[in-house]
Parts: C-alpha cells; sequence; structure tokens
C-alpha cells in the first residue's frame, strides 16, 4: 500500500520582507490568494504567519481570526496557525494565538539559536501551550530544530498527556542557522528517535533554504509528509527566485508522484492527524 504525502505550505512566515520579497503574501488578500492556488496544487495543511499594515509580524488576534475566517471559507485547508510567531514575541501573545480557533497549531519543542537571534521555549511554556491546545482542541503539529527537541516532546507526552485528537504529529524544521543540519543523517536521527513516541506518530520535514531539496528528497524516501513554502526558502534553485509558493508545492507535489506517494486531500490530512472535520 502506499503511503500519500501530507504537503503543508508554509507561505510567509516572520523573517522576510515584502520590502525584499515583492511577491512574499503578506495582505489577508495575498494569504488568501495563495493558499487556494496551492490547494489546488495539491497542498492540503496551510501554516499561516500574518503581517500588519505596514507588512511587519503581528499576532494581533482579531486579525489572526479574520484571516482563520477567510482561508476557511475560500479554502477546504486545514489552517495552521504559527504560535512562534516572530523571534520578538512575547509568550501571552503566543499563547493567545490558540483563541482565534484554529483546527491546527505550531507547538515548538525547545529554544534554539535562530540566526543571530534566540527562538525561545521554555520548559513552562512549551506545557502552558499543550494544554491549552488541548483544551481548545487544537491540534498541535510539533516543531523540532534540533534532535533534542524529541526528548522533551517525549517528556512533554509522558508527564501531560496525548494532544487533541489522540495522534501525534511532528514537523522537522532542519538547517535553521543554530540548530540541526539540513541533511540524510539528521533526519534519519530524528526518524530513529521517534520510537520513543507512539507508533503511529507521523512526521514531515522541511530544509531551510540550500537543504531543501535534500531535506524534501530524505523525507519523501523515508515515510515522511513534507512541508515547503517562501517562510522556508525563497530561492527556487541557484540565482533563480522563487516565483510564488505554487511553485514550490507544485515541485513537491511532482517529487511525491515520483516517489509514487500522491499528495493527500485536505480531508484524508485531517483523518491522518486526528482532526474532527
Ligand atoms: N519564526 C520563527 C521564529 C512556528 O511557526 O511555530 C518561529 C517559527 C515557528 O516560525
Ligand atoms: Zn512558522
Amino acid at each position: 500500500m502506499t503511503t500519500p504525502t501530507l504537503i503543508t505550505v508554509a507561505p510567509t512566515g516572520a523573517e522576510s520582507r515584502k520590502a525584499d520579497i515583492r511577491i512574499l503574501p503578506v495582505t489577508l488578500d495575498e494569504i488568501v490568494a495563495t493558499a487556494k492556488e496551492c490547494e489546488v496544487v495539491g497542498a492540503s495543511v496551510v501554516h499561516v504567519h500574518i503581517r500588519d499594515d505596514d507588512g511587519l509580524p503581528t499576532l494581533d488576534l482579531d486579525r489572526l481570526r479574520e484571516t482563520v475566517a477567510a482561508l476557511r471559507a475560500e479554502t477546504s485547508l486545514i489552517v495552521q496557525l504559527s504560535t512562534g510567531g516572530a523571534v520578538t514575541d512575547n509568550e501571552a501573545d503566543r499563547l493567545r494565538v490558540i483563541e482565534a480557533e484554529p483546527e491546527m497549531a505550531s507547538c515548538s519543542m525547545g529554544t534554539v539559536n535562530f540566526g543571530d537571534d534566540v527562538f525561545l521555549n521554555r520548559w513552562e511554556f512549551i506545557v502552558e501551550l499543550h494544554r491549552r491546545m488541548r483544551d481548545a482542541a487544537v491540534v498541535p503539529e510539533y516543531e523540532i530544530f534540533d534532535l533534542g527537541q524529541l526528548t522533551t516532546l517525549v517528556r512533554l507526552l509522558d508527564k501531560h498527556g496525548l494532544p487533541a485528537g489522540g495522534h501525534v504529529h511532528v514537523d522537522f524544521v532542519m538547517g535553521v542557522p543554530g540548530g540541526m543540519p539540513g541533511t540524510v543523517e539528521a533526519l534519519v536521527a530524528c526518524r530513529q528517535a521517534l520510537r520513543e513516541l507512539p507508533d503511529d506518530t507521523t512526521y514531515s520535514a522541511t530544509g531551510i533554504g540550500r537543504s531543501t531539496i535534500p531535506v524534501l528528497l530524505a523525507s519523501l524516501a523515508s515515510g515522511g509528509h513534507l512541508r515547503v513554502g517562501m517562510e522556508d526558502v525563497t530561492t527556487y534553485a541557484k540565482g533563480q527566485p522563487v516565483t510564488g509558493n505554487g511553485q514550490l508545492v507544485a515541485r513537491a507535489v511532482a517529487f511525491s508522484r515520483l516517489a509514487q506517494r500522491p499528495p493527500t486531500t485536505p480531508d484524508e490530512a485531517r483523518q491522518l492527524l486526528g482532526i474532527r472535520s
């Protein structure tokens, strides 16, 4: 039996500037338009960071609610809000993201150097986020930036129980300067460490920048799923800027089909992830 591929698109992120990358989707209309395109091409989850009127990252709750509503109205995608936000966001604002009632949200499993910055995720914060997500029936995607963060996830689930829906899904974010490298070896190490988690745990992987293709191929070959998008990479090939998120999703779909692992529909992805539709 073939395992289909769940493709998540992360269209915007918090790090790139609209002034530098004109096609980066930052307004509500731009985010909805890119999400619609990516759904047609084969994505089933959209990982969402939003921006303010100046194009800067924000966790404004009204704006998050409006974004969730618009994406629900215009697409069938699973809306996964980022609780990671930007490195400058405080814990209270990050916890409040859950109040926008997405089907899914990211939940990072540890502190990591993030380029010249620090992406702070204290243990107490992680526990509180996990608890609030479960109380609100929001399904987490556990973001793993380094191998040891899988040990933190094992500890979290042992001490505080399974997430909403009962299924564990992790995303390996590889190649962040300060985190694990985006290599086949690192992905294999992460995959082996999954043995400590429930048997049906699923994983996706994304490689930042140049590591995008090796990580994509390694994840597909090892039974994992994919995350792609302009949050993680803005160059399609050497000297060739990305033309849009749809281009990255199309490449992921093509590789998935070559691997005989066609993309899931959003509803198949909901079933896989334990999301009640
Ligand atoms: N922007 C990064 C500091 C997430 O979305 O949950 C954190 C991040 C992780 O992107
Ligand atoms: Zn993110």
